[in-house]
């Protein structure tokens, strides 16, 4: 039965290794596997990620994988040294510094990276040896980029998703590494990306489209065959449980507990692992400046700040903690007394239950990393609430920022803004309080974890369907004996071809794609056969065409059909054309000339063209965008059409098109062949006027009315030598 796969750097467990040698799990509490034990605990499922220890000898392994089966998990056993390079260095070096905005601490060490390609190819050996046709993957996380494509080229077929838990950052910051184009085609081995944000999807995209040959349209890419999608998916979390946490009677004692000790002391609660970007210095110094600016808050207010130790074995996460260690000392140093200490600072982990006292008991929740792919923080202060008072200040550079408007939203290198916020905070009247509490509450209680999961595994399943409705069909060794059996018997054959992109590759240059010589000799091949009548219908000027093609015995129709020469006569041109409007839309058009450099006008008899393949990514799509909007008004009313083409924006008489000039060579007999091949919008015109037997073929992937697809100019060129044997 085709099961789901779940693959992340972690196994959810903890893994205990006892003085005796006896091994034991404990359950993980993350937010991430709660969320997904309801995938993973059903069924076949599985999880597979590393178990947390080294273990070399095999008896131990064995033991391990044995358990870890009855869990549905399975393991992937690094060793000290992978940690240290792919985990340690890689991933929390090079990839988690530069994802967060802070390239200054990225270190380019190249035996990280081989270690990280490495260890991808370990976890997907190991995926393919639990793996079958049919089956759903879900990757999770930075330390595995490279893991979706590995896999993509020895299961074809599955369906792939990847969560990236982290932000995306923006192009100018990931241009940065050196592996990054590895890194995109390692993640576009997936069909599903999925980010907490918009703005990280945007960020992804836009480093598609600027290092990768795939186009991108809207959110989608397009990899060959494949449409891969790149959606948003804000991830929730376990809303019961953090809110049944908080009305669980030992939590209530603890709280109690708390209280007590403060002595009617308000609480402004921080937790975060320690982490530079969580901006633990920036908050206790904004603190400290609080103090300062509104002393009538000493004695009354303490900052209860959890600092979870993490990757302390990473040199800049130690110098973190020695500048954390000493601001609290200078804080409690400066303004504590022997009633009141401003700042409790605990360095370790905390049980759940005292995490839901603190959230139950704390006036203030101060999230405020400098960066942060979503934080779960923030969402479970608001849960443990069930009194509804409390007030969450929250910094706007953590993806949650997003989703709870409702929090007094700050930007936590703005010291005086960071003030302010917690004078507003602690002086907040109880209706707004509850009012704005309430309102988080009702939207995190929608957007839980298990919605997250299940819109996620939804969304992967549509777009493997959706890739199947956008499949025009591959040619492929069945299809070709059958076209070359009609090909033989057919008495007449009629082959439209368009030019470029179909014949010849695209170009900067319009004027640098001549025929070469192995396209001159399938012309000849073409010609030398009495039974093919070919014919080119291109969008160029028919100068171009009869100076490239002329000397063959082909009809060739130029612009679109304002200009035909049928098999070895005469140009002739298209009659009652009006080409007045040129002066107009000329002028628009040179505007936007001298606003985009890189972008050049080509003027035909009854059109206009205005290109942009050399203009930088992304203006030149935005003034393609601008120039369609001008121009659409004016077309309308002078018997015009604006068409979008392949970097291309042009304007042309509406009587003028493919299909029209196309459909004079369409014979009337039934026992001639015809077939068609074209790569753009363009030729969908001739596509459409084609009779229902006819031979169709686009060049690349788009949707299309065409029968078949080839992928390249190169499969367009060897088809047709196909034709000739
Ligand atoms: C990454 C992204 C994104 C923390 N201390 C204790 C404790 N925790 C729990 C919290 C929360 C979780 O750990 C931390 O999650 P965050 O979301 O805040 O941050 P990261 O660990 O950096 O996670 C982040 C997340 O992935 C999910 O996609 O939100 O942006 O960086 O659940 O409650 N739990 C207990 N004791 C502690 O001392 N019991």
């Amino acid at each position: 039965m085709a099961k789901t796969i779940i693959i992340s750097n972690r196994l959810p467990v903890k893994m205990e290794i006892l003085p005796g040698g006896e091994i034991r799990f404990k359950a993980s509490e993350g937010g991430l596997a709660t969320g997904l034990g309801s995938v993973y605990k059903q069924g076949d499922n599985i999880w597979i990620g590393w178990p947390g220890h080294f273990l070399n000898s095999v008896d131990e392994q064995d033991h391990v994988i044995r358990e870890l089966t009855k869990e549905n998990m399975r393991p992937v056993f690094l060793t000290a040294d992978e940690i240290r390079l792919f985990y340690e260095g890689f991933s929390n070096e090079v990839l988690w510094p530069n994802f967060h905005y802070f390239p200054q601490l990225v270190v380019y060490e190249d035996s990280y990276w081989e270690s990280y390609e490495k260890v991808n190819q370990k976890f997907c050996d190991a995926v393919l040896q639990y793996t079958e046709e049919g089956d759903t993957i879900w990757v999770h996380d930075y330390q595995l980029l490279l893991l979706p494509q590995m896999l993509r080229e020895k299961l074809p077929r599955i369906a792939i998703g990847y969560f990236n838990h982290i932000p995306f950052p923006s192009f100018e910051m990931f241009r940065m590494l050196p592996w990054r184009k590895s890194l995109l085609m390692g993640l576009l081995g997936a069909d599903l990306i999925g980010f907490h944000t918009y703005d990280d999807m945007r960020h992804f995209l836009s480093s598609v489209s600027r290092l990768t040959p795939f186009s991108v349209k809207e959110q989608f890419v397009q990899r060959g065959e494949r449409r891969i999608k790149v959606e948003s998916f804000p991830m929730g979390i376990d809303y019961e449980r953090y809110a049944d946490s908080a009305a669980a009677p030992e939590t209530i004692s603890q709280e109690v507990e708390y209280r007590t000790a403060l002595g009617g002391k308000r609480l402004i609660l921080s937790i975060d692992r320690l982490d530079y970007t969580k901006g633990i210095p920036q908050r206790l110094r904004a603190f400290n400046e609080f103090l300062i600016r509104y002393p009538e808050f000493k004695e009354k207010v303490s900052l209860v700040m959890v600092v979870v130790p993490s990757r302390d074995q990473v040199g800049m996460y130690k110098d973190l903690k020695e500048t954390v260690d000493e601001l609290v000392g200078k804080i409690n140093g400066t303004h504590g007394n022997m009633k009141w200490t401003p700042v409790h600072y605990f360095y370790r982990s905390i049980p759940m239950q005292k995490l839901s006292a603190y959230y139950r008991i704390a006036d203030v929740g101060l999230v405020t990393p400098l960066r942060d792919g979503m934080n779960l923080v923030a969402k479970e202060f608001i849960a443990s609430k069930l009194d509804k008072k409390g007030v969450l200040i929250l910094s706007e550079m953590a993806g949650a920022a997003k989703e709870l408007s409702d929090a007094i939203l700050i930007n936590p290198f703005n010291k005086n803004e960071f003030v302010q916020a917690m004078y507003q905070a602690l002086t907040m009247p109880l209706p707004e309080q509850r009012s704005r509490i309430e309102k988080m509450q009702v939207s995190l209680k929608k957007y839980n974890i298990h919605h997250w999961v299940r819109i996620f595994m939804d969304g992967l399943a549509e777009i493997k369907q959706e890739q199947q409705a956008y499949l025009t069909k591959q040619i492929d060794e069945t299809d070709l004996p059958e076209i070359l059996s009609r090909f033989e018997k057919a008495p007449r054959r009629f082959i439209f071809l368009d030019y470029d992109g179909t014949l010849v590759g695209f170009n900067v240059n319009p004027a640098a794609c001549q025929p070469d010589e192995e396209l001159l000799s399938i012309f000849e091949g073409l010609a030398k056969d009495s039974r093919n009548h070919v014919i080119i219908i291109s969008g160029r000027p028919h100068q171009t065409l009869d100076a490239w093609m002329g000397k063959f015995p082909f009809t060739l129709i130029a612009e679109h059909g304002v200009w035909t020469k049928k098999e070895n006569g005469e140009w002739s041109i298209k009659e009652n054309l009006r080409k007045d409007w040129k002066v107009e839309i000329k002028k628009i058009m040179d505007a936007h000339v001298d606003r985009t450099p890189g972008s050049f006008i080509e003027e035909k008899n009854f059109g206009l063209v205005w290109h942009y393949r050399g203009v930088e990514v992304g203006l030149g799509e935005l003034r393609s965008r601008e120039l369609m909007s001008h121009l659409r008004y004016l077309a309308s009313s002078r018997g015009l059409q604006v068409l979008e083409g392949d970097k291309v924006v042009e304007v042309k008489n509406i009587e003028v098109n493919k299909g029209i000039a196309a459909f004079r060579f369409i014979s009337k007999n039934p026992e001639d062949l015809h077939l068609a091949i074209g790569d753009d919008w363009t030729d969908e015109d001739t596509f459409s006027v084609m009779p229902d037997e006819a031979i169709t073929i686009k060049v690349g992937h788009a949707a299309s009315k065409a029968k078949f697809h080839l992928d390249t100019v190169g499969d367009v060129r060897e088809f047709l030598k196909r034709l000739m044997v």
